[in-house]
């Protein structure tokens, strides 16, 4: 698509990459704004927390920050077990073992690389299921198409915080015998009919990236409800360790760092002034943007707790200009925009020539993985800068 709109509107052409081109004017934002800025939340706290450690010279193996988070995380989602870990990846990795997943497991193509990766890096074969155009999640009827019979499980990722038809998949599983989890890297603080996710499926996993709503610079967990599960895994990120010199299973090193911990902790306390900023730069966005042609902000379920850590905004039907030409015109403008999770997994390696007709059956992903927009929010964003942001959008569409 061309550029004729804005063009032909030369009173509201003065922030827009347009006019970079045309005069060389600066961009709108002099520093750069990102998608994923990482919140910083209590720093005396955390600096307390971090001469703790230095004084008990505990810095890592279980440490008593790792055990005083996991019990904040259960407490915080009423789940029984969080077992942290080093990364969401790993998280992931390691849950799907425990869970004995073997042969194909489902999973969707529209998500971060990392999920399928675990599979894969596991010998396990990811089939990618389409999904809800309406929440990016999975499609129910999707997955029951994709079940063979070398299917094991599925994994439901709760997509931007949107729960990932937890019912339904849940019925499918139990139909066919299959397992359950969820990939629930962007979901801390996140709800479904009351209940915090965390609670779903037989196990959940976290991410605690610095990109994400709580962060501990790098780290993740997978928290469930089964004893036996959480016992194997504790064992599985630990080598497979019982006690010093007892090595009862195999296992890696998946263990979350003290300083993490202490990270994770201080964040904690003033999570939800974080998710407080989230969405109120999600509801200014939303008002924002209404009304432009082909343009539409995600919106969350009002009735649940959301953490409103990504404003996805899709671009396509009759909006005017393409998602890349809007891309480019934030970019020329120092705001970062992203395009995640385009262009799917499935057309990344080595799934593009592992399964290189699976577009095909992936219509649904196809169409929203190219009509995606990710905006900056978090607390590094007031709602003036929120406001300069959709303005600029407004006018790069031509209203
Ligand atoms: N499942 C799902 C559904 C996920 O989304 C993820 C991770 C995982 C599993 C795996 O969990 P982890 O193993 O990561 O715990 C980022 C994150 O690295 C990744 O954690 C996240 N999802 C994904 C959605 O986003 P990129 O490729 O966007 O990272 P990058 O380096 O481009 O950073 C994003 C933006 O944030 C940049 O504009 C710069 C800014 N930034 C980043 C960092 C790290 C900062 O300003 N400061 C920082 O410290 O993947």
């Amino acid at each position: 698509m061309g550029l004729p709109t804005v063009i032909s509107q030369p009173a509201k052409r003065i922030e827009t990459s347009r006019d970079l081109a045309i005069n060389g004017a600066a961009p709108a934002f002099e520093q750069p704004l990102h998608v994923g800025r990482p919140n910083i939340g209590a720093r005396d706290a955390f600096l307390k927390y971090v001469d703790g450690i230095f004084d008990r010279r505990w810095l890592s193996n279980n440490g008593p920050l790792v055990q005083e988070f996991e019990h904040r995380i259960e407490e915080h989602l009423g789940v029984k077990h969080c077992v942290a870990m080093c990364n969401g990846t790993v998280a992931l990795e390691i849950a799907i073992r425990a869970l004995g997943l073997e042969g194909e497991v489902i999973v969707p193509s529209y998500t971060f690389i990392a999920t399928a990766h675990a599979l894969h890096w596991q010998a396990i074969t990811p089939v990618f299921a389409d999904i809800d155009p309406a929440t990016h999640t999975l499609d129910p009827e999707a997955v029951r198409r994709m079940i063979t019979p070398r299917t094991t499980g599925i994994i439901g990722v709760h997509l931007w915080g949107h729960p990932a038809g937890v019912e339904e998949l849940q019925a499918i599983a139990g139909e066919h015998g299959l397992r359950l989890m969820f990939d629930a890297a962007h979901a801390f603080g996140c709800s479904y009919k009351g209940r915090m996710l965390g609670n779903f499926g037989e196990c959940e996993v976290l991410s605690f990236h610095a990109t994400k709503v709580l962060n501990t610079f790098e780290g993740g967990a997978v928290v469930t409800n089964n004893d036996a599960l959480a016992a194997a895994m504790r064992l599985m990120r630990n080598f497979g360790f019982a006690d010093m010199d007892r090595v009862i299973h195999p296992g890696t090193n998946g263990k979350m760092i003290e300083i993490a911990a202490a990270m994770g902790l201080a964040n904690l306390d003033v999570v939800a002034d974080m998710i407080e900023a989230n969405r109120r730069n999600h509801q200014t966005y939303t008002e924002a943007l209404s009304g432009l042609p082909g343009i539409r902000v995600l919106g969350f379920d009002e009735a649940e707790l959301s953490n409103y850590h990504y404003v996805v905004m899709e671009a396509g039907g009759d909006c005017p200009v393409s998602r890349d030409e809007i891309i480019r015109c934030l970019h020329a403008e120092n705001i970062l925009a992203r395009r995640y999770f385009w262009p799917g997994c499935h057309r990344m390696q080595p799934y593009r020539d592992l399964f290189p007709h699976a577009g095909l059956l992936l219509p649904n992903t196809e169409k929203v993985a190219a009509s995606v927009v990710v905006l900056p929010t978090g607390t590094t964003m007031d709602t003036e800068m929120v406001q300069r942001v959709a303005s600029i959008i407004r006018v790069t569409v031509g209203q």
